[in-house]
């Protein structure tokens, strides 16, 4: 697993949906950061944490999700819609 450097994490990151596939797969923010994912396809998609602790219901077409991150960690995600898109993650570093 390659190392975080906390230096160059943020308050946000974005994450597209495209070709059902989240991108990036992985994003790195700060805890009260805000991460906003954006489906780029054209079918609806979700993003929903393993562990429960967020889940977008369905985003349409270029519609956006953004949700706040307060707890380091990190958190799994997938569509629950597809089962065959690969999981993504949200790496959150305290400050
Ligand atoms: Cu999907």
């Amino acid at each position: 697993m390659t190392p975080v450097n906390i230096n160059t994490a943020t308050y946000a990151a974005s994450v597209d949906i495209n070709n059902f596939t989240f991108s990036p797969a992985t994003v790195t923010i700060l805890a009260g950061g805000t991460v906003t994912w954006t489906n780029k396809d054209a079918v609806d998609h979700t993003a929903t944490d393993l562990d429960g602790n967020f889940d977008s219901g369905h985003i349409n077409t270029n519609q956006t999700y953004k949700f706040i991150f307060t707890k380091a960690g990190t958190y799994t995600y997938h569509c629950s819609i597809h089962s065959m898109m690969p999981n993504a993650k949200v790496i959150v570093v305290n400050n």
